[in-house]
């Protein structure tokens, strides 16, 4: 790694280059294109990201769950150098070549479950999501999609409509897809009943809609994450996913899970699902596939995929070669430094550091995740309510001591942790040091 795996903070956060940046930003590009934490950057790889003012930044965000590798990671940039002298486009559906193909077979053979599969290539999660629906009601000649509370699935049209959060995604962008249904999430912590009969008392309820509401036979798909993310981490009560495939599979329904942001090694399984053995129809997949570079997939049954017709999928982009030998490199990076572990490892040394901050501090109502994806949610002290505005003073006094942290959930009061899965250790320690002084100024010890 060239880069000094180190924090170095020489300016104030964001420093002077920076903000001359952000107001260049601010002139030319809309408001609509938010900023998390406005360091313009230069360089990133390891654990950190350096910006133009030469500060050396701790990152918890991967660009949301992408650079699981490290950003520049040594075999995605000699994959990606070589062949970009090589050749940069053919659209793969006009003259095709071998990498795409690669890619399509190792995820057919990684993907949960050894059925024969098919896997084609688009740009974003948003796509993969959106064209593993087209291939579920072709398939199924049936229209009704059911997503889930707190579900994310991307902006365009259909996606945005199965996303759950009006604010900011879908406010005053409608009228929505139609055809969309939505039923209650397995949340533990916001379980009404608590969360001893979370599972089972979700999946009955999900049920109900399903079968009273929507009609079962009507169904073409069922989209979920296996790990809510930007709804707030949230981990499904054990027993709610498989339950959830079961009754798919009992009513002819194809079963898609949204891996765009759990895969890759994230969770410490190869992909999510894993964790509970549940097999998907379909498996959406992108962000951390390609180490950075726009890719995604929709991976499926071979009989539900087989059934479109030729030339009924695609895109000019979609596999583009830049990307394709990003994610073969991006797979052997994960076999080779056994990031599955890593990423274990990763969790394994931040929860037990965020359980005994919640002791410490009432404010915290909940700490979850696995892996390396892991949230701690903020509510006011004593009860569920969900706090904001401490969450945002943490995620400031953070980002000035020079740590990247991300927001999410539905009420906006999660702090999710995503530490590339090669973040050294020392840094992932100084991370949480960062992280619980920032708590403690926020909110005194209870
Ligand atoms: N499905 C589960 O997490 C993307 C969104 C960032 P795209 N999440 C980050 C933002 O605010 O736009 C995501 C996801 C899940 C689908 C998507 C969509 O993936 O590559 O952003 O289209």
């Amino acid at each position: 790694m060239s880069l000094p795996q180190e924090r170095r903070l020489v300016t104030s956060i964001p420093g002077p280059r920076s903000q001359e940046l952000l107001a260049r930003k601010q002139a030319a590009v809309p408001p609509g294109i938010g900023t998390t934490l406005p360091v313009f950057v230069t360089k990133a790889g390891g654990g950190v990201v350096v910006d133009a003012d030469g500060n050396s930044l701790i990152d918890f965000g991967s660009g949301i769950a992408v650079t699981n590798v490290g950003n520049a990671a040594p075999r995605v940039v000699s994959r990606v150098q070589r062949q970009v002298a090589d050749f940069t486009h053919t659209c793969f559906m006009v003259t095709p070549y071998e990498s795409y193909v690669a890619v399509c077979e190792k995820l057919n053979r990684l993907t949960p479950g050894d059925h024969e599969k098919r896997t084609f290539l688009v740009n974003s999660g948003a796509e993969a999501v959106e064209n593993a629906v087209k291939v579920a009601r072709h398939a199924t000649g049936r229209q009704a999609v059911v997503v889930f509370d707190h579900g994310y699935h991307g902006r365009t049209l259909l996606t945005m409509t199965l996303t759950a959060k009006s604010m900011p995604y879908k406010h005053r962008f409608g009228p929505f897809a139609p055809e969309v249904y939505r039923v209650p999430l397995a949340y533990p912590f916001r379980w009404p009943t608590g969360p001893g009969n979370c599972a089972e008392e979700a999946y009955a309820q999900a049920v109900d809609v399903i079968t009273k509401q929507i009609g079962a036979e009507n169904v073409a798909a069922v989209v979920i994450e296996p790990i809510a993310g930007e709804g707030g981490f949230i981990v499904p009560a054990r027993g709610f996913l498989p339950r959830i495939a079961r009754f798919c599979r009992d009513n002819g329904i194809v079963f898609i899970a949204d891996e765009v942001q759990t895969g890759f090694a994230r969770t410490g399984d190869l992909f999510a699902c894993e964790d509970e053995g549940v097999v998907p129809d379909i498996i959406c997949t992108a962000k951390g596939i390609a180490g950075g570079l726009p890719l995604a997939a929709v991976t499926g049954r071979a009989d539900l995929m087989d059934k479109v017709h030729v030339g009924g999928l695609g895109g000019t982009y979609g596999g583009n070669p830049l990307a394709c030998e990003a994610a073969l490199a991006v797979l052997e990076t994960i076999e080779a430094e056994d990031l599955v572990a890593k990423a274990r490892r990763i969790g394994e040394i931040m929860l037990p550091r965020l359980e005994s901050l919640k002791e410490r501090h009432d404010v915290i109502g909940d700490v979850r995740g696995r892996g390396a994806m892991i949230a701690i949610e903020l509510v006011e002290p004593g009860t569920k309510i969900p706090n904001p505005t401490a969450t945002q003073e943490i995620v400031k006094r953070c980002h000035a001591e020079g740590l990247v942290v991300l927001t999410a959930g539905t009420y906006g009061n999660v702090l999710r942790f995503l530490p590339p899965l090669v973040m050294p250790e020392h840094l992932l320690e100084e991370g949480l040091s960062i992280l619980e002084k920032a708590v403690s100024m926020v909110t005194p010890m209870a």
